[in-house]
């Protein structure tokens, strides 16, 4: 299949064809099979996940359904609040932090529900225990199919496995080279209750029931409350087509003898009917949604949905194009060992290039339109009781997740996060009342789940009542608001700024207008209680968790604010909000650089230089927001140079998954590199978490935090991307924050805000040429760190370096960001930034042009 792209200079945009493309570099693969299924290659349509492990003789597919969740709709509202929160801020206005903890706990509600494995699909076939005589299984992201080949007594093997969304399903083709080869029986399983039985000859139906409650450790006196009414139900049909030979079903079974070929088509349900109702109750009967699925598919051959499962992936994967200065040598072995050798050689630039795109691959996977946000693990779990619930952690993990949905070219993946949050207001409009007292917006809390939880979490872990400093974080809904508004940036679509983007946003800021107070000591608009979330803080050397406007808060608000304004701007609507936001972004406790010349974390100057805390939430608004700059607030992008250097490299996945998006923004493109490769760490998955340190990367590129959390990924592909292109700025800045290491490469089709898609290519570590093509018009405004000149689509050159027009339209991009205030307790000379000084031009494009960008 030949798809073409628009063609530009220099950064070429060229006309691949696809299936020569199938065995390029783009693919993981392994000479065994996996043991474990950290091992195992992921598979997904957004709503059906899999994971393959690619056995020879009892080969096994873990399956997940992404609304598989324990639990129904518990708000867990908490009626104490409104008459504990002036007792909660009282206590902090005198310096009571511990007994402000003590307190907070009687507001708290019970923990979110678990994220649920769904089944294995088995397949046993009739050669056990035989070593083959070759073999290889794959994951090729060019096509999104895994695929295994082996020969055994000479006669060669091939299974093929892929979800398909326009499908809805999974399908598996297995065939032979000699007729007649194939012979094994199936079944399908699951950890939770569960009856299979075959209906007629060539179909299994397995039906399970979910538990209403799962506990999250192994210690909690009920681990797992199955319940006759409620709890969830499911189904997963599986149907055969057989080519020669026969097949039969029997008891839990279906049995294959001496076929040609054969395909497995499968299609998964379950009872959810919606956050807000009971799937016992009120639950949908999966049987329903499986037997349309399965008859829309049962009729189709293998090849015509594989080939309309490859259209469908590809009109999104094609889109970005990336390649550094690959190691021929490197690609020669399996992708374990290439991992395992990359932290002796890091020599292997392949590696990051395809764990870039893998980024993109799981997104594509994990979250499409329609489908349920992707949480901790994405769409894959396997386990009853999987790590903190497997569920939407959002003082990060859930953000982390989406942060490269546009600058990588997947704006529609961010969509289920969108329709998550519609969600999220309704039920977060009660937890405002009930919980507050504050009967305008919504509010949403540090964990959620399928039935959109927004009441500040209690009981879990090793303390039974839950941490204040985890479960006091009303700011989800603030943080996710941002993503609408960044949703619109990229896109410039004003219908969904309007219809989608601006109610939602416009609650969470009303939630927040009334959530705040005025402190008495400063003056300021302060939050209180408040935490920088999980990290505690040592005043004369006593440990608390809660005190009030922590930097965190106060970045998220003042972002969400700017937004807001910007968006009754863009709009031209509500200008009496925009009044009051403007007074009261102005009234916000400001920034703070702190004694050591690092951004103040807390309320007052209590930061330690030797903290080394996962989360550095304080740094907020270098990244994802854009109120630190180094170009609008170079000292207080200094400043958080330094408190990145006190919190160092390693640490956790995800944290050093921000950790590159930080030292991209701080245009320190070598620091980021470093934290790249300590990212590829080779983690063992069969050692114990007390075995390993730090995060890195599971044999089949999966993030390890450890365990294994998707947000790892993400956040690193958007970092990668961070690298390459940023437009936070009111400017496209072309590779600000190239390692040395990436000498030479070029990249295809990212995006940056004001809806321009990007080409370039480099060589000797600076830019050669690039492609901008206007997707709606508008004024362009570029920062290169050589002179450069523009060409029209005609070739004619618009405007050079040394000879700038002033930018005559005003949109997306020619808006500055809010810089604040801050106030400097620094006793330290800051060092200044070098971030070199660079060119910015200005010209006016047109809807659709491609302009052409070549160093001068
Ligand atoms: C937050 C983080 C942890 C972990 C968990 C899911 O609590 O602090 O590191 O990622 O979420």
């Amino acid at each position: 299949m030949k798809f073409t792209q628009f063609l530009l200079l220099g950064a070429v945009f060229i006309s691949v064809n696809a299936d020569a493309q199938n065995n390029g570099p783009l693919r993981l693969w392994y000479d065994r099979p996996a043991k474990v299924w950290e091992e195992a290659l992921p598979l997904g349509n957004g709503k059906t996940g899999a994971m393959v492990y690619g056995c020879v003789g009892r080969e096994r597919i873990a399956l997940n359904d992404n609304t598989l969740w324990s639990g129904f709709p518990d708000p867990g509202n908490n009626t104490n609040g409104p008459k504990v929160l002036p007792e909660v801020r009282k206590a902090i206005e005198e310096g009571k932090y511990d007994e402000a903890a003590v307190l907070w706990k009687k507001m708290q509600g019970p923990y979110s529900a678990r994220y649920l494995p769904l089944g294995e699909l088995f397949f046993q076939f009739n050669h056990t225990d035989s070593i083959p005589e070759s073999y290889q299984r794959d994951l090729n992201l060019h096509n999104a199919i895994s695929s295994l080949s082996y020969t055994l007594k000479g006669v060669s093997y091939k299974r093929e496995v892929f979800t398909s969304f326009p499908g809805k399903a999974l399908v598996v083709r297995i065939t032979a080279n000699k007729p007649g080869a194939i012979s094994f029986h199936t079944g399908l399983i699951s950890k939770l209750r569960f009856q299979t039985k075959s209906s007629g000859n060539n179909e299994l139906i397995l039906k399970g029931k979910a538990p209403k409650f799962v506990a999250n450790r192994d210690y909690e006196p009920k681990q797992v409350d199955y319940d006759e009414q409620e709890g969830m139900t499911f189904e997963i049909r599986l149907r055969i087509k057989n080519e020669g030979g026969s097949l039969q079903g029997k008891g839990d079974q279906l049995y294959v003898k001496n076929a040609n070929a054969v395909t497995v088509y499968l299609t998964e349900a379950t009872s959810f009917n919606g956050f807000d109702k009971s799937p016992g109750l009120q639950g949908k009967n999966p049987a329903i949604e499986t037997l349309a699925n399965m008859n829309g598919l049962f009729s189709k051959s293998f090849e015509s949905l594989k080939s309309e499962h490859i259209s469908d992936y590809q009109q999104l994967f094609n889109r970005v194009k990336f390649e550094l200065n690959p190691n021929p040598l490197a690609e020669k072995q399996t992708t374990d060992q290439r991992l395992k050798q990359y932290a002796k050689t890091k020599n292997d630039q392949g590696l990051q290039a395809l764990y870039y795109q893998f980024g993109r691959y799981l997104m594509i996977a994990a979250s499409r339109p329609g489908s349920r946000p992707s949480n901790l693990q994405g769409i894959w779990n396997d386990l009853v009781q999987p790590p903190w619930g497997s569920n939407y952690t959002t003082n990060i993990n859930t953000e982390m997740n989406y942060w490269l949905a546009e600058n990588a070219n997947l704006s529609e993946c961010h969509q289920p996060l969108f329709d998550f949050m519609k969600e999220l207001a309704v039920n977060g409009a009660k937890t405002a009342k009930v919980n507050y007292n504050i009967d305008k917006g919504w509010v949403a809390h540090h964990n959620s789940d399928l039935w959109a939880k927004t009441s500040p979490p209690g009981g879990y872990d090793w303390d039974p009542k839950g941490m204040p400093r985890w479960s006091a974080w009303p700011m989800s809904g603030a943080w996710f608001s941002t993503h609408l508004f960044e949703h619109y940036q990229f896109t410039g679509d004003k219908a969904f700024l309007k219809q989608t983007a601006y109610p939602l946003m416009k609650g969470a800021a009303e939630f927040m207008l009334q959530w705040l107070i005025k402190d008495k000591q400063t003056g300021y608009l302060v939050t209180s209680p408040s935490t920088s979330p999980e990290n505690t803080v040592k005043i004369q050397g006593k440990e608390y968790q809660l005190s009030k406007a922590s930097t965190m808060d106060m970045s998220i608000l003042r972002q969400l604010f700017t937004d807001l304004i910007r968006t009754t701007e863009a709009l031209n609507i509500d200008g009496a909000f925009r009044t009051e936001l403007t007074a009261a972004r102005e009234k916000l406790y400001p920034f703070h650089i702190g004694q050591y010349g690092q951004v103040q974390e807390w309320f007052q100057d209590w930061d330690d230089p030797k903290d080394t805390h996962r989360h550095i939430s304080h740094l907020f608004s270098l990244f994802p927001g854009n109120q630190i700059s180094v170009f609008g607030t170079p000292e207080l992008a200094s400043a958080a140079r330094q408190s990145l250097i006190f919190r160092g490299d390693v640490s956790t996945g995800w944290s050093m998954a921000w950790k590159i998006n930080w030292w991209a923004r701080l245009q320190d493109g070598n620091h980021a590199y470093k934290i790249l490769e300590d990212a590829f760490t080779y983690i063992d998955p069969t050692l114990t978490k007390a075995q390993m340190s730090g995060g890195g990367t599971y044999p089949n590129l999966f993030d390890a935090h450890p365990p294994f959390q998707i947000d790892g990924n993400f956040g690193a592909t958007a970092g990668i991307t961070e690298m390459l292109l940023q437009s936070q700025d009111g400017m496209i800045s072309l590779l600000p924050a190239l390692p040395e290491a990436w000498q030479q490469g070029h990249i295809q089709g990212i995006k940056a805000r004001g809806n321009f898609t990007v080409n370039m290519s480099w060589k000797k570590g600076a830019l050669v040429s690039a492609g901008i093509k206007s997707e709606i018009g508008g004024n362009c405004r570029l920062s290169t760190l050589q002179p450069v000149k523009v060409l029209d689509s005609k070739g004619k050159v618009l405007v050079a370096s040394g000879n700038e027009a002033k930018g005559e339209n005003s949109n997306l991009l020619t808006q500055k960001a809010y810089l604040p205030p801050y106030q400097n307790n620094s006793k330290v000379r800051l060092e200044k930034l070098d971030i070199g000084h660079g060119y910015l031009l200005d010209f006016k494009t047109e809807k659709g042009k491609i302009y052409q960008i070549i160093a001068l």
